[in-house]
């Protein structure tokens, strides 16, 4: 059951399709606070629910809580476990931290930060202890929100909006499961991209001239490496300015596009969210000559500095510029390109000519003196706040509804929005093939165009641990296509490290290896790019299986990647399992996420079949009672456990999704003798946009130790 609750006049977000009518009446499950409000003990007991704020005197938490702010407030017991929040630090469990929905360019994913790329609104909470409840709650608005998941007081959730205007959607279930579902019915179906976008992807940020591309291209094919698609950062446009090619670099581009994809390899441009201030450049001229850009406080359009030197941000909160903004891939698409990756765009800010002024006058002054503790560090701040600082976010404004709002307070809905551009035009302007895209930015809505990668991580085995967390927490918002940049962006990876990655990546929608450290992180440049390499076939071989869970999950609202008490509900085991994932309905993965391990515990729930591959056709099986086990996983050893009663189907992989074979299947079961399976197998051209037709399901059985399907041809593995 969902509840939508209103409090104030907020703006417009489009998170929510069909919105339910709201309430009226007392918030179930979560005290509320209104601004100006006191806390005090009288808040205890909300009449018909079971919102409980513990009475406390003016000391605590409660003190800190501003005037001006609307709070919601839950107790937590100490059975609760708290899921969701999307693209955040910390576990799949979100406790005992607060998270702050404020998209932000954070290139340093620590375990203190609290905010990353994305605002996603939207928690689990649940009572494992029997009998317990089970609710979510969805912040709708464009404000910065707060969640202390029990950081300050272990035993409360608080959710502090800045601004009090906001719709609460509060959702009761029978399981974390069920509320999701109810979620993902809310907020409408999540983005499918191509199915070339589940081949493997290879990026740097380093790739500068069409010879680059060429040689990567190349060293995959002789490495025999499967490769789906290369990325262009930022070097392939003209002077950093978005929806150019540079002549100089690039002068064959389109000779290149039709290379790539006589060879199945699909390039991938980057969109950088600030237009460059350079007349004659086409995308600004038009932009100035048709007001799209934010506007200062004079009414001038805004500028500040990313990478192309002074930019303008387009507004994209006016839907007519949302349209413009879109058009403007039509110049790539037209050249034969298919998908895009959208940067930048929180907005990210290197500077404003405001904060560099200050920082500049401070250098005049403390020039020719000594610096003391203050000065010093007072210098260092002035340079080192210049990106990204808050201040910035108010110097610029948006038009909504006619309506002049400043930057800061719809934020979050920035990245969504430009994002949603694109997405809505390759409706328009690719209406019969699907157009892959995913943006650094997001907020929930955003994903319903488009998916989202995790930004600058490092090659470091924490991030590898918080991959694996993030996926199923980022999925319960809405964003199945995900994934994280694979080895790490920053700092140098090992070759160890890259292949326990790549044994996690195989299971993940978006398997991108990306990076900018000094060493080269392709394929080709290790040791053991044997292991590499059947690794990556691996997951080709897996692409039927993957894909056909993946648009399920979609077409249902369901997860692809779950944590195991989604399916097995808790027992006291599973709900404290933060380490293995479920993916889609046949399989478990338990990944190596340790250095110099060389197996690990795993719990089974119910008893499994684990299949543990060193290449496609070099693989041991056992059957293994529910409990714990050690497996022994060796580096080149790939996992996987599959379910009593379920099937796995398995193509022969190839050196692009392109030229597989998606007809003659094999099938990898779990299935006792005399026992019947079946699966439902779902399967496209790759790229149509009608999805949901009859065709495209069909039915795989496996009985009598024989695999059958009327519709391709089956065989058991
Ligand atoms: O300020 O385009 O997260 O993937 O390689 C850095 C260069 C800008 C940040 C993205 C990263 C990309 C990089 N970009």
């Amino acid at each position: 059951m969902i509840t939508r609750y209103r409090f104030g006049t907020p703006i417009e977000t489009d998170t929510v399709p069909r919105k339910p009518d709201p309430a009226t009446g007392p918030v179930r499950h979560l005290a509320v606070h209104l601004p100006g409000e006191p806390v005090t003990a009288s808040e205890q007991e909300k009449p018909g629910g079971e919102a409980v704020n513990p009475s406390r005197g003016e000391a605590g938490p409660a003190a800190n809580k501003q005037a001006d702010k609307l709070f919601f407030t839950c107790p937590l017991r100490e059975a609760d476990i708290v899921y969701g929040l999307g693209e955040q630090m910390g576990g799949i469990n979100k406790r005992n931290a607060v998270y702050t929905s404020r998209c932000m360019d954070n290139d340093l994913h620590t375990e203190d930060r609290r905010s990353l790329y994305s605002a996603h609104n939207f928690l689990v909470v649940h009572d494992t202890a029997r009998g317990g409840r089970t609710f979510g709650a969805f912040v709708d608005c464009a404000g910065i929100v707060t969640f202390d998941v029990g950081e300050t007081r272990r035993d409360e959730l608080v959710i502090t909006l800045d601004d009090p205007d906001a719709d609460l959607y509060l959702i009761e279930g029978a399981d974390p499961a069920d509320v999701v579902r109810q979620f993902r019915q809310l907020i409408g179906q999540s983005y499918i991209p191509p199915k070339w976008a589940f081949g493997y992807q290879q990026s740097r940020w380093g790739y500068r001239t069409e010879e680059d591309f060429r040689d990567v291209a190349e060293r995959y094919r002789t490495a025999r490496i499967p490769l789906d698609a290369l990325y262009m950062d930022i070097d392939y446009m003209d002077d950093y300015e978005s929806f150019t090619v540079s002549p100089e670099r690039f002068p064959h581009f389109d000779q290149l596009v039709s290379e790539m994809r006589a060879q199945g390899v699909h390039l991938v441009p980057i969109i950088d969210a600030g237009i460059k201030v350079k007349p004659g450049y086409r995308v600004y001229d038009e932009g100035v000559a048709q007001n799209r850009f934010c506007k200062d406080e004079k009414g001038e359009d805004f500028v500040c500095g990313v990478w192309p030197g002074h930019c303008h941000f387009v507004d994209v909160l006016d839907p007519d510029n949302r349209r413009w903004f879109g058009e403007q891939y039509r110049a790539l698409l037209d050249r034969g390109i298919d998908g895009f990756w959208n940067d930048m765009n929180e907005p990210s800010i290197f500077y404003t000519e405001e904060r560099l002024a200050e920082a500049y006058a401070l250098v005049d002054e403390l020039r020719n003196g000594e610096l003391d503790l203050t000065t010093y560090f007072a210098m260092k701040d002035a340079f080192g706040a210049l990106s990204n600082n808050p201040a910035d976010y108010r110097l610029f404004y948006h038009t909504v509804n006619g309506r002049r709002v400043r930057h800061d307070k719809v934020h979050n809905l920035y990245g969504y929005n430009l994002s949603r551009a694109a997405g809505e035009a390759f409706e328009r302007l690719s209406p019969d093939k699907r157009i892959l895209l995913f943006s650094r930015s997001s907020m929930i809505g955003m994903h319903r165009v488009s998916g989202i990668w995790t930004g600058d991580n490092m090659a470091w085995w924490s991030h590898l641990r918080l991959a694996v967390c993030q996926m199923p927490n980022i999925q319960m918002c809405g964003f199945l296509y995900t994934g994280s940049d694979l080895g790490g962006f920053g700092s140098d990876t090992d070759e160890e490290l890259m292949v326990r990655w790549l044994e996690f990546a195989a299971f993940v929608p978006l398997m991108r290896n990306h990076s900018a450290s000094p060493r080269a992180q392709e394929l080709d440049c290790f040791t053991c790019t044997d292991t590499m390499r059947r690794i990556v076939e691996l997951r080709y071989a897996l692409i039927p299986y993957l894909y056909s869970e993946f648009v399920k999950a979609a077409l249902a609202g369901d997860l692809y990647f779950k944590p195991l008490s989604f399916v097995y509900g808790d027992n006291g085991r599973t709900e404290r399992v933060e380490d293995q994932l479920m993916v889609g309905e046949s399989i478990m993965i338990a990944p190596v996420v340790e250095q110099n391990a060389r197996g690990r515990y795993v719990y089974l729930p119910e008893p499994m079949r684990m299949v543990r591959f060193r290449a496609l056709d070099d693989y041991d099986v056992a059957d293994l009672a529910a409990g714990d086990h050690w497996v022994d996983l060796a580096l080149n050893e790939l996992a996987i456990f599959i379910r009593p009663g379920h099937l796995v189907p398995l193509a022969q992989p190839a050196q692009t999704t392109r030229d597989m074979d998606f007809t003659h299947l094999r099938v990898l079961a779990n299935v006792g003798a005399g026992e019947t399976a079946a699966y439902t197998l779902y399967d496209d051209d790759g790229y149509t946009r009608a999805i949901d037709v009859p065709e495209h399901f069909h039915t795989v059985t496996v009985e009598n130790g024989a695999a059958s399907c009327p519709t391709k041809h089956m065989e058991l593995f």
